[in-house]
């Protein structure tokens, strides 16, 4: 299986999350990658390219123009204030408040935040265009015939919706390639988040829309981040309804109960017969794990990795989270080579 990965990713290197109260290393650090790569290398996987530009074209039909805009601007406006420290979010359109774009930083930084964990510093916006571009570059290399490609990405991307960031996310590198490959030719896209976390970016971006099929497996939104979407009975809306499927699961949760919802998972995506598969990649469901609560080994991430597999579909495989930095690169890479042996 090809690799698709670039250095540009260490562009994304904030200081500071909110964590408990205080403000700490962030967990999505660029060691991450570094461990993944290094694992793709020693098991001999495949092949390792650096993307193509695909430019802003791509970006730009699943984001909003000022949503966009203000990735690109917002730090050197936070530096033009006067800040010390890197961006962060204090305040936002809550319940019955204006939702009238602000003029200040601080005001756009809050309408355009889904949380306040995620700092955006120098170097964001280039290293989450660039994590675009890696996966656009997984779907070129799967619509010229390649049956599964590995999108080595970071910033990750399934928290980021159509105008909002955090959970470590800033542009959806899921949903812009498949949004790549429907205006591509493709007809139908199934995306299968398994990330510990809810993809609540993705879920909206395509909420409404039947040429794409949304699953998530994830800790229940009522224990877990992004905690305001995730839930069973969110089914998608208008001729998106159906289209949406939601899987959230109880803290402790092991791999067989896992893997029962993901067996539920891949029948529907049988049933719906897409043109490509796109995996939304996150191994914080890691039994150690520092900010999640399932209980996978790492014998676990291959046995899955076989299931998808089984479906014999063109599958793109996108990196999302995962923060036991160590163990990461064994287990992203478990699931490529459990599907390697399984296809
Ligand atoms: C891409 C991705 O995996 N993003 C996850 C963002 C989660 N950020 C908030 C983490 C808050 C964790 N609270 C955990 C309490 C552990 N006892
Ligand atoms: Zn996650």
């Amino acid at each position: 299986m090809e690799t698709i990965f670039t250095k540009k990713h260490r562009l994304r290197n904030s200081k500071t999350e909110l964590f408990g109260g205080q403000l700490v290393e962030p967990f999505e650090r660029p060691s991450r990658a570094e461990y993944i790569i290094e694992r793709v290398r020693k098991v001999d996987l495949g092949p390792v390219s650096d993307p193509d530009d695909f430019g802003m074209g791509p970006i730009l039909a699943v984001h909003e123009a000022g949503f966009v805009d203000f990735l690109q601007t917002a730090w050197t406006e936070w530096v033009a204030e006067g800040f010390q420290g890197e961006a962060m979010t204090t305040v936002w359109p809550a319940r019955r408040m204006s939702t009238r774009i602000p003029t200040h930083i601080e005001g756009r930084m809050g309408y355009y935040a889904l949380a306040c964990e995620t700092s955006i510093s120098n170097g964001t916006w280039d290293a989450a265009y660039a994590s675009a571009q890696v996966a656009l570059t997984g779907a070129e290399r799967i619509r010229q015939g390649a049956t599964s490609v590995f999108a080595l990405c970071r910033p990750p991307g399934h928290h980021a919706a159509i105008d909002m960031f955090g959970g470590y996310c800033f542009l959806n590198n899921a949903a812009i390639a498949a949004q790549h490959l429907l205006d591509k030719g493709a007809k139908r896209i199934a995306i299968l988040d398994v990330d510990f976390h809810h993809g609540n970016g993705t879920q909206d971006i395509f909420d409404t829309r039947d040429d794409v099929l949304f699953l998530s497996i994830h800790g229940d939104p009522m224990d877990a981040f992004p905690h305001f979407l995730g839930h069973a009975d969110e089914v998608g809306s208008g001729r998106g309804e159906g289209f949406t499927v939601n899987y959230p699961l109880p803290p402790g949760t092991d791999f067989a109960t896992w893997r029962a919802r993901l067996a539920d998972a891949l029948a529907r995506v049988k049933d719906y017969a897409p043109d490509v598969l796109i995996i939304s990649l996150g191994v914080d469901t890691f039994e150690t794990d520092p900010i999640s609560f399932f209980k996978l080994t790492s014998d676990d991430f291959m046995a899955y990795g076989g299931d998808i597999a089984a479906l014999g579909l063109p599958t793109l495989f996108v990196m999302e989270g995962g923060y036991d930095i160590a163990e990461i690169g064994i287990n992203a890479v478990n699931v490529l080579q459990g599907f390697e042996d399984g296809a």
